[in-house]
C-alpha cells in the first residue's frame, strides 16, 4: 500500500510568503493532480508558536539565514513564518484539502525545530506519523511539498529509516537553496530513495 505524504504546502512557503521558497506554487497543480492515485493523503503542517526558538527574531541581534546554536543542536535562523492559527500557517488555498486524511503538525516545541513529518531535529519525540502508516498499511511513501532540502528531504530520511520505501517526486518539490537540494538529493540517493516523474506514478 502506498502513501502520499504532502509535506508544508502552506501559504509562507509560496512566493509572497514569510519564508518564501522559489516557485514554491509551482507543486501545488502537481499535488492535486497526484492525490487521487494514492488511496491514502496525509499531510504535514509546520506549526510554530510565535517567538519561536527556530526565528531570528528570538535572538537579538541575529538575522534570518544565520547558524546558530539552539539547546545543542545546529540551527539556520529563519524569518517568522508559520505561526499557529495565522494566514501564513494555512495549506495554500489552491491545495484539495478534501483527500486529505490525516494532518500531522510539527514545530511546537519552542525550543527545538522540525523538520521532518516524523521527528524534531532531536529525534527525541515523535509526530506518531511512522506508527500511523504502519497501522494503516503502508510500505510505500511518495513525498511533494516543501521545501525539497529540508523538511522534504529530512522527512525522506526518517522515511527510510523507518523502513518505508521511499519516493522523491521531484517535480513536485522546490527547495529554498540549489546547493543544498544536490547534497540532499545525493545523501537520498545513497541511502536508498527513490527518484520518481510524476509521470511514473500516473
Ligand atoms: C521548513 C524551514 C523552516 C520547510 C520549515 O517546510 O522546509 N523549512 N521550517
Ligand atoms: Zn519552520
Amino acid at each position: 500500500m502506498k502513501a502520499l505524504l504532502l509535506i508544508d504546502i502552506q501559504n509562507d512557503f509560496v512566493p509572497g510568503g514569510a519564508l518564501a521558497v522559489p516557485g514554491g506554487d509551482a507543486v501545488i497543480p502537481l499535488a492535486n493532480a497526484l492525490q487521487p492515485r494514492f488511496e491514502l493523503v496525509v499531510a504535514t503542517q509546520d506549526w510554530h508558536p510565535a517567538g519561536h526558538g527556530s526565528f531570528a527574531s528570538s535572538h537579538p541581534g541575529r538575522q534570518p539565514f544565520e547558524q546558530t546554536d539552539l539547546h545543542g543542536l545546529p540551527q539556520t535562523l529563519w524569518p517568522d513564518h508559520c505561526v499557529q492559527g495565522t494566514p501564513g500557517a494555512d495549506f495554500h488555498p489552491a491545495l484539495n484539502q478534501h483527500r486529505i486524511e490525516a494532518i500531522f503538525r510539527k514545530g511546537t516545541n519552542p525550543d527545538l525545530d522540525s523538520y521532518s513529518g516524523f521527528f524534531d531535529n532531536g529525534h527525541r519525540k515523535s509526530t506518531g506519523l511512522a506508527d500511523y502508516l504502519r497501522g494503516r498499511g503502508v510500505t510505500q511513501v511518495y513525498l511533494a511539498g516543501l521545501a525539497a532540502d529540508y523538511c522534504v528531504y529530512f522527512s525522506a530520511k526518517d522515511a527510510l529509516q523507518e523502513g518505508f520505501e521511499v519516493f522523491f517526486i521531484e517535480e513536485a518539490t522546490r527547495a529554498i537553496s540549489v546547493e543544498g537540494y544536490q547534497q540532499a538529493r545525493a545523501d537520498l540517493e545513497q541511502r536508498g530513495a527513490r527518484f520518481v516523474a510524476a509521470n511514473e506514478v500516473f
